[in-house]
């Protein structure tokens, strides 16, 4: 009866206004933290229980090849707001903060001003110019500053919900509904925002999930371990990812850590099935749109490595799922192939609430790929690393084909490397095809797209992130680059 009702009040509303605009939707961005493809159902891995997020794989969109750019969480969410590369925007972690200019042109920002009720609850984890949190450019407010904490009593603007969700990822779950109540009073369309804690280290789950993976054992996948990365470049091994291997454990307790990391998720997993029926209860789910990611992926013993900030699949390739009910695509399990990034994430939002994205903007929308899933949004996309130890930082290209890795950084111990996958028949990364010779049409191929991409960068850095024109130009010789700075 409700929904005869709901359609015939609809017909009413479109003859009385023939002209107006098509409502927009609701938008629900919801993005996890260190989160690898390994740790879902939806991405193949039987030994997850994540019913929540693979059903919203069902129903909605799930891409296969969706990157995050630089793959660490400030960067990587200060793109993710702005739909600019790490250079573009400068802002990373001892780097530099987002810009006034760039914060105003975030997809949260521009749908406030468009008219959205706007909410965020999580780490925002993104350094502004000028000011601390953002309180106040959302309608509500339930973020923090730098990690935040996994106890819901430590979050000073998520204390109302310390006693019954004691541990912050619920209180997430329990904010977005509550906001998906009050905002479906009012007349306008909200967009809410999560950025989960987890699977993010500490590693300290939800011990009311302590059972769901009690004893579980955990296949390892094949490039799991050291032997798996000696055809490696010497840079990658010369920051923490390599020392983790061994301090958190992957090398000694793989089950143990993996329990953890997974129970973690299946906590958002939960808290995103809350966010889910609030949309059903208050009956706002058919005009909503659902987009889920993370902000970087997790190595997890992946060719003996912890943590993330490297570019191999692990670390860089991220899940990524849109369900817009209102759309074809609905309901029909798909997934694309389309390369897609995290510079995609805010033009997509901009493009749903009908809005054209600023000047500057590097991503593009990608609802034509919900039209059509076997289409293509990019023939490239720049994977970059500027944090941590000098050598460790470098700049990759990546197509659906091939990725290409140029490590700059030489010295005593090691010369400028590159490094070559074939990202359809490898995708573990188990045979660098630099020295191939069967694969020199594709090693010269890479390298161009390389230098375009480079040339990309050395037009849009901004100044803080200027010195990389010259550092991850594979033209200019690892003695030039030595002379010209100080030790890293
Ligand atoms: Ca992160």
């Amino acid at each position: 009866m409700k929904l005869i009702y709901r359609y015939f009040f609809s017909f009413i509303l479109c003859g009385s206004a023939m002209n107006a605009a098509p409502k927009r939707p609701n938008i629900v961005f919801l993005l996890a933290d260190d989160q690898a493809t390994i740790s879902m159902g939806c991405y193949g891995n039987r030994d997850a229980l994540t019913p929540n997020l693979d059903g919203l794989s069902a129903r909605g969109v799930t891409f296969d090849n969706h990157y995050d750019t630089t793959a660490i969480c400030m960067a990587s969410r200060a793109t993710i707001l702005t739909g600019k590369y790490e250079y573009a925007h400068g802002c990373n972690f001892t780097r530099g903060k987002l810009s006034k200019r760039d914060f105003t042109n975030s997809y949260p920002l521009l749908l406030r001003k468009a008219g959205y009720m706007t909410g965020f609850a999580g780490k925002f984890g993104v350094d502004l110019e000028g000011r601390n949190l953002p309180s106040g450019e959302f309608d509500r407010w339930g973020g923090g500053p730098g990690q935040t904490s996994y106890a819901t009593a430590k979050n000073a603007s998520m204390k109302a919900y310390k006693e019954k969700f004691p541990h912050s990822t619920l209180s997430y779950g329990a904010f977005g509904r509550d906001f998906i109540r009050s905002a479906t009073k009012a007349s306008q369309p909200f967009c809410l925002s999560i950025s989960f804690k987890a699977p993010h280290m500490p590693d300290t789950p939800d011990p009311q999930f302590d059972k769901v993976y009690k004893e579980k054992v955990f296949k390892r996948p094949a490039n799991f371990g050291r032997e798996y990365a000696t055809h490696l470049s010497q840079q990658s091994k010369q920051g923490r990812q390599w020392e983790r291997w061994q301090s958190w454990k992957y090398s000694s307790d793989y089950d143990g850590v993996m329990r953890k990391y997974h129970q973690l998720v299946y906590g958002i997993d939960r808290a995103v099935g809350m966010i889910l029926q609030a949309l059903e209860d208050n009956e706002v789910a058919e005009n909503t749109v659902v987009i889920y990611t993370s902000d970087n992926g997790f190595l997890c013993g992946a060719h003996g490595y912890g943590s993330k900030v490297l570019p191999y699949e692990e670390s860089v390739r991220v899940p990524m799922i849109i369900h817009d009910p209102r759309h074809v695509s609905a309901g029909r399990k798909l997934r694309s192939a389309a390369l897609t990034g995290n510079i995609d994430i805010a033009p997509t939002i901009l493009a749903l609430a009908g809005l054209r994205s600023p000047a500057g903007i590097q991503g593009r929308s990608l609802l034509p790929l919900l039209d059509d899933p076997r289409g293509k949004i990019h023939q490239q996309l720049s994977l970059m690393n500027c944090w941590g130890p000098m050598p460790t930082q470098c700049f990759a290209v990546v197509t659906e084909k091939w990725k290409y890795i140029y490590w700059y950084h030489g010295g005593e111990k090691m010369d400028p490397a590159e490094e070559l996958f074939n990202m359809e028949t490898d995708r573990l990364e188990l045979s660098n095809c630099v020295k191939n010779p069967a694969q020199v049409t594709a090693l010269n191929e890479m390298r161009k797209r390389y230098d375009t991409a480079m040339d990309h960068l050395k037009k849009a850095a901004v100044n803080n992130h200027r010195v990389y024109s010259k550092l991850f130009d594979r033209t200019v010789p690892w003695k030039e680059k030595a002379g010209g700075r100080k030790k890293g």
